[in-house]
């Protein structure tokens, strides 16, 4: 049998992974973190037992949050992000030539050091100059005045724990302040058919603070379910126009994402349009 690590949805369904070995098992001050290496995905990064991202299949998740958000985005000088403290994140933002600036604000340094150590297959230019890594909390840095941001990714855990804020109408609100005009938010948003009311509830949440809110859809096959969302929100911005040259650039250099996928990604299947349309 070997050794194997299950994640357990909610006392209601596991995913399990075949582990060929532990390469770390560390207490941080706000999470367990453990990086084991794996028979299906290689190296994996778990966050309080919860899978978060492998070397195997990371871009189906990195390349759907970041590149609907920049291809469409007006501007994307200044781009933020909260949380992704394993760098997938900022690995795709600092692809487009057109980028100035990346804020990297994680509240866990540990991850990010043990993700520099462990996960280098990642390829994160963590020494690119356009790159700031500020180690604190995310919700405590939106609600600071400064520089508006083109563009504000997302990338937390689920909405227990550490990440729990990054799922509020307040944060959300703070979010808005800082986006410049035109700006463009977008983040992950958990499982549409196993964590549905989490799904629902992000999006109308969303709703109640952006006048433009999209959720769009993709596989990832480490999460629970396999079926993931991802929502875009804005005051202004057409979440179907990416802008021709961005989209040239980019496609050719990604695994997943391409243009057709954009525009698919964003059909709502009818049992979501039903999950939406209640209550
Ligand atoms: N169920 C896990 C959701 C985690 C989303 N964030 C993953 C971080 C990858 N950069």
């Amino acid at each position: 049998m070997g050794l194997w690590f299950d994640e357990t949805f909610k006392d209601k369904v596991r995913l399990g992974l075949h582990v060929k070995r532990s390469l770390l098992h560390a207490q941080s001050p706000y999470q367990i973190i453990d990086i084991v290496d794996t028979v299906p995905y290689g190296v994996t990064l778990l966050l309080d037992n919860a899978m978060m991202t492998s070397v195997a299949d990371e871009y189906f998740y990195h390349e759907m949050l970041v590149h609907p958000a920049l291809t469409t985005a007006p501007s994307i000088k200044r781009v933020l992000v909260i949380g992704g403290g394993d760098g997938g994140t900022v690995r795709e933002i600092l692809r487009y030539r057109e980028v100035e600036q990346v804020i990297m604000v994680e509240i866990d340094q540990m991850v990010t050091e043990a993700c520099k150590t462990h996960m280098t297959a990642f390829n994160v230019p963590w020494n690119d100059p356009r790159l700031t890594l500020n180690f604190g909390d995310g919700i405590a840095y939106l609600q600071e005045p400064g520089e508006p941001f083109d563009v504000i990714l997302i990338d937390g855990s689920d909405p227990v724990g550490p990440a729990e804020g990054l799922f509020t109408s307040p944060f959300y609100e703070s979010c808005k302040r800082r986006l410049a005009k035109g700006g463009v938010l977008a983040l992950q948003s958990e499982a549409p058919f196993l964590m549905r009311d989490d799904f629902v509830r992000v999006v109308k949440t969303l709703r109640g603070v952006f006048p433009r809110v999209h959720p769009y859809f993709g596989p990832v096959p480490i999460y629970p379910s396999g079926s993931w969302s991802f929502t875009f929100a804005s005051t202004s911005v057409d979440h179907l126009l990416p802008r021709a040259e961005r989209l040239a650039q980019i496609e050719a250099v990604c695994r997943c994402y391409n243009r057709d996928l954009h525009q698919a990604a964003f059909v709502q299947p009818n049992y979501v349009r039903t999950a939406l349309a209640g209550s």
